[in-house]
């Protein structure tokens, strides 16, 4: 029996675990996550509307594609996406956060300011597979509204969107220069951070065809590596770079994380502790917990406070408090040079775990 993922084209998250499960080769079939397959598959066994959604030979669900590719690692021969390096593993998990929740930014306003009717479309597609064009057309208006509706929740505003762009553009010139030396992150071998970056780079910001453009003028080495790492020529090939290196065209990337989500992360957990000690009793933690203030790009905004990032944050302070001696150090070392030496014996108070395919507290 092979795995099936239920997944969609133009979904974000679908599209990192797409090209995870293809480097890994792993047999599964992919089911068009429409409606009437949120009904039959996705609700009865998630308990809310989200894709993608993997479910294993032996029938077990897994929600969130980081639980999907720690999963498919656990269960399946081959080489591994997770760098045994220390450091490597550190820079690995931190852009794998990077990619899913910050450069998040960078693809909802992307696909909203600039893919508008395509976007719609898309959703129409794939949600109702079955109807007539026209059909698929209304609908998909109503249902890719539901997601545009997100942007201000993200800080996305008239005021931050030439940040936006400006943030985005450094990154994807940083990562254009990187892929002149590399092929992936590390080396000749995806990591979890390249699928951690290929979720908003591929479906919203290499496949929509504005964006896509952008991209190709911008920073055509990134588009090359969208179709690389999303459709790979190579199964389960590569290494990662000898002697746990971190190479040199990275350190802008990093920097990009430090300046740019360290601060909405540290605020974020702040904001946790306020709410636990408000909320004592409560164990599941709501999807956003009110608002704050952040930056990007040298502009101040609101967005809302979103946990979930957290329970990422948590597993790179796991792996630090894993470490010792000389391994311990050179993360440490690496963290300060970057600018996040807020991340040293950082500690996630509450912590966090996914219950039922919810955050909740452990
Ligand atoms: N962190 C989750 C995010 C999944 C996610 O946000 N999926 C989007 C589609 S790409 C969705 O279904 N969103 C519905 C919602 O957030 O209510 C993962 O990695 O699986």
């Amino acid at each position: 029996m092979p795995y099936t993922l239920y997944a969609a084209p133009l979904s974000l998250y679908s599209g990192k675990v797409r090209g995870y499960l293809r480097w890994k080769n792993v047999a599964y079939r992919e089911v068009l996550a429409t409606r009437k397959v949120y009904a039959a598959e996705i609700l009865p066994r998630v308990g809310w509307p989200v894709m993608p959604v993997l479910v294993a030979p032996d029938d077990t669900t897994v929600q969130d594609t980081t639980d999907m590719i720690d999963y498919v690692e656990a269960n399946e021969p081959g080489p591994s996406v997770y760098p045994v390096g220390p450091k490597q593993k550190l820079a690995a998990l931190i852009l794998e956060l990077f990619g899913d929740e910050w450069l998040l930014i960078a693809a909802m306003y992307y696909r909203w300011t600039f893919n508008e009717e395509f976007a719609y479309s898309e959703f129409g597609k794939a949600l109702y597979a079955e109807l007539s064009p026209e059909e698929q057309a209304a609908k998909g208006r109503k249902d890719g509204a539901r997601f545009k509706a997100f942007l201000p929740l993200l800080g996305i505003t008239p005021k931050t969107a030439p940040a936006v762009e400006a943030t985005y553009e450094e990154f994807l010139r940083a990562f254009d220069a990187h892929l002149t030396k590399h092929d992936f992150l590390f080396g000749s071998r995806p990591s979890v951070g390249d699928y951690g970056l290929l979720g908003p780079l591929y479906a919203h910001n290499y496949r929509d065809p504005a964006s896509g453009e952008h991209m190709e003028k911008t920073a055509p080495r990134v588009a090359n590596w969208c179709e690389r790492t999303h459709a790979p020529q190579l199964f389960g090939t590569g290494d990662f770079l000898p002697g746990d290196e971190i190479p040199d065209t990275l350190i802008p990337i990093l920097k990009i994380f430090a300046r740019e989500q360290l601060p909405i992360l540290l605020s974020t957990l702040e904001h946790l502790q306020t709410w636990h000690k408000a909320n004592p009793d409560e164990t599941e933690v709501p999807r956003a917990i009110g608002m704050h203030e952040f930056t990007i790009g040298g502009v101040v905004e609101n967005r809302g406070v979103i946990p979930y990032s957290l329970w990422m944050l948590q597993r790179i302070t796991d792996h630090l408090a894993s470490l010792s001696g000389k391994d311990k150090k050179a993360a440490e070392t690496l963290l300060k040079f970057i600018g996040a030496g807020a991340l040293i014996g950082l500690d996630i108070t509450p912590r966090l775990t996914r219950t039922n395919f919810k955050l909740a507290l452990a």
